[in-house]
């Protein structure tokens, strides 16, 4: 490696251990059998949505498939997904949550 190209390289580990931590978005994907109240539910309880927000963002899954519930660091962000993801299937439904980079 030349020396320009040695100092290009230590100026791009800076920049990147400078770099914020990366942001994920937490998706809750439609499906045909999980019940809209649950849906509601699930806002108001992992996401800290009131009732009116809640049923906003339900229905804009149920009409375009997926929907964003937030935006978190990644820890956060995979907590939150194993979480729902959970509490989904203790009560015997399909939803899914899921990640995606923001
Ligand atoms: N499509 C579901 C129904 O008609 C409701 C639903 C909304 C399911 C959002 C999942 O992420 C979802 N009961």
């Amino acid at each position: 490696m030349s020396r320009t190209e040695n100092i290009e390289h230590l100026e791009e580990s800076v920049e990147s251990e400078l770099k914020q931590p990366s942001m994920y978005k937490v998706i809750l994907n439609n499906d045909d059998y999980t019940p809209m109240d649950f849906v509601i539910e699930i806002l108001q309880l992992f996401f800290q949505k009131d009732e009116q927000q809640a049923t906003e963002i339900m229905l804009a899954i149920h009409h375009k498939g997926k929907g964003i519930c937030g935006i978190y660091p990644f820890g956060i962000a995979e907590t939150k997904v194993a979480q729902v993801n959970q509490f989904a299937r203790q009560n015997q439904h399909p939803l899914l949550c899921s990640l995606e980079e923001a």
